[in-house]
Formats: C-alpha cells, sequence, structure tokens
C-alpha cells in the first residue's frame, strides 16, 4: 500500500501573486479584489506570497519538513486566460515546472482544478449560474489531464461547492456578492455537475491515479435530542453535506433536497433531462475533506433567512445562520474560540469521519485541509504558535482513531504551507506552518508548528518502518 500522505495545501489566488504575469487572465478575484467591493480588508492578491517565483524555496522547506505530499490549486485563468478556448503555454510551463519540482523532491504533487478563482469572462456570463461554465470547466479540466496528466495521480475537481457558494450567494461576502438561496443552490449545482463531467472525463482519457472532489464537510451535533433538534440536525446535514457529498460519491441529488427546494416555491429548471446520467457517471473515486469545525445546530427560530461571517476577527463582527424553515448554527459558551469566532474542537473530525464512513462504507477519504487562523506574532525572528500545536494536534490524534477504527483515511494536509492570503479577511488572519515577512520581502520563517509537524511525521514514519 502506498505511503500516507503528509503534506499541506495552498491555493492559487491565495498565494500565488503574478496577477498578470506569463498571459494570464483575470480571475473574478483579481477584479473583485481591485474593486471598491473589497471594503473589509481592501487586501489584493497581486503579490500574495509570491510563490509564483518562490515554488522551490516553498517545496525544498515541505521536503525538509519530511512532508510527502503538497496539495496546490490550478488558476484556470493561467492555463485558458479567457475561460474558453485557447490553451496558455506559459501557464502549462508554469505548472509543469511546479509538478516536476514537487518530483524531484519527493513530493506528491496533489492538484485541485478549481479553488475559486474563476475567469472573469466566464464570470460575467453569469459564472456558476450559467450551465455553459460547467461545460467550460471540463474542458479546462481535460486541457490540464493532457498537460499533467503523465505526473499527477491524485486530482480534486472542486474545493468546497458548499462554503464557495454560501459566501458567494448567501453570505454575500465573495463575489458576485448575492444573498439569495435560490441562485446559490443553481450555482451548486452547476459546480457539481462540473465535476462530474470532469470525473467522466478523467477516466474517458484513462488516465492513471484518482479523482475526488474536495467537501468542506461538517459533525452535526446539538445542545437536545429532542425531535425538533432532530429534524435541524437532518435539515443541517442535508444543506451542508448531503447537497454536495451524495451528488459526488452517490451520483444523485437526494430527492429529499429537491422535495425540500421545491416545497419552497424554488423554480429547479436546471435539473435537465440527462443530468442524473452524467452525475451517475461522474461518481468520485475519494472524498476531499476540508475540516475546520463542526456544526451546532438548533430549530430555527426565525423567518427571515440571515447569514453573517466574522471577516475582522474584531467583537464587532459575528458568525450568525439562520436558515428559515431549516435551522439555525447554535453556540456552546464552553468551547475555546479563534478571533473570527471559529470553535477549536478537534473531536469533530473523529464524528465526522465516523458519520460520513457509516453513510458511504468503504469510501476512501483526503483530509484535504485543516488549520486554524491566528494573528501570529514574530518574535526575535520565531513564531512560537502553540495554539496551532495543540490544534493541529488534536485533529491529526482523532483522525488516526478514526482511521484505525475503519475509516480509509489516506492522507492529511495542514491548511496552509506557508502564510496566504485569507479570503476577504486580508493577511492577518494568518494559517501557514511557515511565517511570511510581508513587511520584508516576503521572507520565509518556520513557526513551531513546521517543527512540531515535522516531529510527528518523522515519529509516523518511524513507526511505520519507513
Ligand atoms: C477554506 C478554503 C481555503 C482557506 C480556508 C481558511 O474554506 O478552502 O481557501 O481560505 O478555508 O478560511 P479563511 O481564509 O476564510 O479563514
Amino acid at each position: 500500500m502506498s505511503a500516507f500522505l503528509w503534506g499541506s495545501a495552498t491555493a492559487a489566488y491565495q498565494c500565488e501573486g503574478a496577477w498578470n504575469e506569463d498571459g494570464k487572465g483575470q480571475s473574478n478575484w483579481d477584479v473583485f479584489c481591485h474593486s471598491e467591493k473589497n471594503s473589509i480588508n481592501p487586501a489584493t492578491g497581486d503579490t500574495a506570497s509570491d510563490h509564483y517565483h518562490r515554488f522551490e524555496e516553498d517545496l525544498n522547506l515541505m521536503a525538509a519538513g519530511g512532508q510527502n505530499a503538497y496539495r496546490f490549486s490550478i488558476a484556470w485563468t493561467r492555463i485558458i486566460p479567457n475561460g474558453t478556448g485557447v490553451v496558455n503555454p506559459e501557464g502549462i510551463a508554469h505548472y509543469n515546472a511546479v509538478i516536476d519540482a514537487c518530483l524531484a523532491r519527493g513530493i506528491e504533487p496533489v492538484v485541485t482544478l478549481y479553488h475559486y478563482d474563476l475567469p472573469e469572462s466566464l464570470f460575467v456570463a453569469g459564472g456558476w449560474e450559467n450551465r455553459r461554465t460547467s461545460d467550460a470547466f471540463c474542458a479546462y479540466a481535460k486541457a490540464c489531464f493532457n498537460a499533467f496528466g503523465d505526473r499527477v495521480r491524485t486530482w480534486f475537481t472542486v474545493n468546497e461547492p458548499n462554503y464557495d457558494t454560501l459566501c458567494c450567494y448567501g453570505i454575500g461576502n465573495y463575489p458576485p456578492n448575492i444573498k439569495d438561496l435560490s441562485r446559490r443552490w443553481r450555482a451548486m449545482y452547476h459546480m457539481l455537475l462540473a465535476s462530474a463531467k470532469a470525473v467522466t472525463a478523467f477516466r474517458e482519457g484513462a488516465y492513471q491515479g484518482m479523482i475526488g472532489l474536495v467537501s468542506d464537510s461538517y459533525a452535526i451535533e446539538a445542545h437536545s435530542d429532542t425531535p425538533d433538534y432532530q429534524e435541524a440536525k437532518r435539515l443541517a446535514d442535508l444543506f451542508y453535506n448531503r447537497s454536495v457529498n451524495d451528488v459526488a460519491v452517490l451520483g444523485q441529488l437526494p430527492t429529499e433536497l429537491i422535495d425540500k427546494l421545491r416545497s419552497e416555491g424554488q423554480i429547479l429548471d436546471y435539473l435537465l433531462p440527462g443530468d442524473q446520467e452524467i452525475l451517475a457517471a461522474g461518481k468520485v473515486d475519494m472524498l476531499g475533506i476540508n475540516a475546520y469545525d463542526r456544526m451546532l445546530v438548533k430549530p430555527c427560530t426565525t423567518s427571515q433567512t440571515s447569514l453573517s461571517t466574522n471577516n475582522t476577527g474584531t467583537a464587532d463582527s459575528s458568525n450568525e445562520t439562520n436558515i428559515a424553515g431549516w435551522f439555525s448554527v447554535d453556540e456552546d459558551p464552553t468551547t475555546q474560540k479563534n478571533a473570527w469566532g471559529m470553535e477549536l474542537y478537534p473531536k469533530s473530525i473523529y464524528t465526522l469521519l465516523h458519520q460520513l464512513n457509516d453513510r458511504y462504507p468503504n469510501l476512501v477519504f483526503m483530509i484535504t485541509e485543516n488549520g486554524v487562523g491566528y494573528r501570529d506574532q514574530l518574535v526575535d525572528g520565531q513564531v512560537h504558535d502553540t495554539y496551532r500545536v495543540d490544534f493541529l494536534k488534536g485533529f491529526v490524534n482523532w483522525t488516526l482513531k478514526a482511521r484505525e477504527e475503519g475509516c480509509d483515511v489516506r492522507g492529511y494536509f495542514v491548511w496552509s504551507t506557508m502564510d496566504l492570503y485569507s479570503w476577504i479577511n486580508g493577511y492577518a488572519k494568518r494559517y501557514g506552518l511557515v511565517y511570511v515577512d510581508y513587511n520584508d520581502n516576503c521572507r520565509r520563517i518556520p513557526k513551531d508548528s513546521y517543527y512540531w509537524y515535522k516531529d510527528t511525521i518523522a515519529a509516523w514514519n518511524q513507526k511505520e518502518g519507513r
């Protein structure tokens, strides 16, 4: 059996910079971050962590830290700058260099095709609300399989269809900044359709390796077990988890979801004849799980849907989720949280893995992201992020326990490899194992968590006799 993947993860827009170099087209995030709509933390990814120019240095640090895998995303706008049409050879050359640099260091490249950044031309034509985007994505995916499929063995189609579309069309903090969940369901459906089409193209091309989708899945819990709380849990599971995972893993949109949306009067005219076959053919080989926190839910008592999120890391801002007719997100005053209100609750990964394993027996899992944001401080050339070590240690231990108990987890990736742009939160919210000194030419400084991770991987290898 191949080695367990111990790695870390990034996404193109968040770390690459070089936003207008080597023939790259503009993405919706380039345009949004350059606009006045980007008002909460008006930072851009223009330079970001300068990873585009420094990937070798970053890979050297990964290799020196014992990491044997790197999850990164490809910027669609570097490969097909206008979204459809001509392939940009400089974009292909860049990712060839990244992939080759991984392999030269014994690092398995784990590629995500889509991580939030959509070519602007497709975005103005309706983005994911437009079904044609799913065909454009499939053509882009084929270009990537064709160029990199001889070396990349682990692929993911789309990152977080749930969270991304919830921010784009529910909370409204990501472009196109809409607050209308009916539009969210449409966009998410097309993303899932796009993923299924790409999975089929991967199989038809007979490429080696595995392909999956990355899902932000949640352990759904509640303070009470009364029937109304049980119903809130069922609906939250449908809303966050099954709406994505059933489609990716079982190849079908849950009937309960279709019924629920219809009962709200939504017109599901985007469900077309023939789609069921597309979804059924495009079932994934594995599910990537981005694990940050659980969902503690309760019955919804408001008649208005309201969604907000804390993008400032201050008490002036809050996280609120009330989905009318579905559920509300509850709070546990006894658990610790970071400044952005995220619960620090490592056991959630154990509960989640078992919940998913019960629902989808024998499914292969990969923890594609796990991490915590803090305003880390560089003091005397060091970053003592003991809070992050505690958090990650808890998640690793609970993941391995679930694995020992039969959940087929094949890898674990810390979010993030180094500090990078945090969507809307700017650069103050840091996740990296490596500190990026934005005031000093993006100098890299490994944090305590980097060394902890290195030791953890070394201990694992020793135990496994590697
Ligand atoms: C996930 C995304 C990542 C990353 C992470 C941290 O949802 O896949 O891209 O950003 O969350 O979230 P944030 O940066 O919003 O704090």
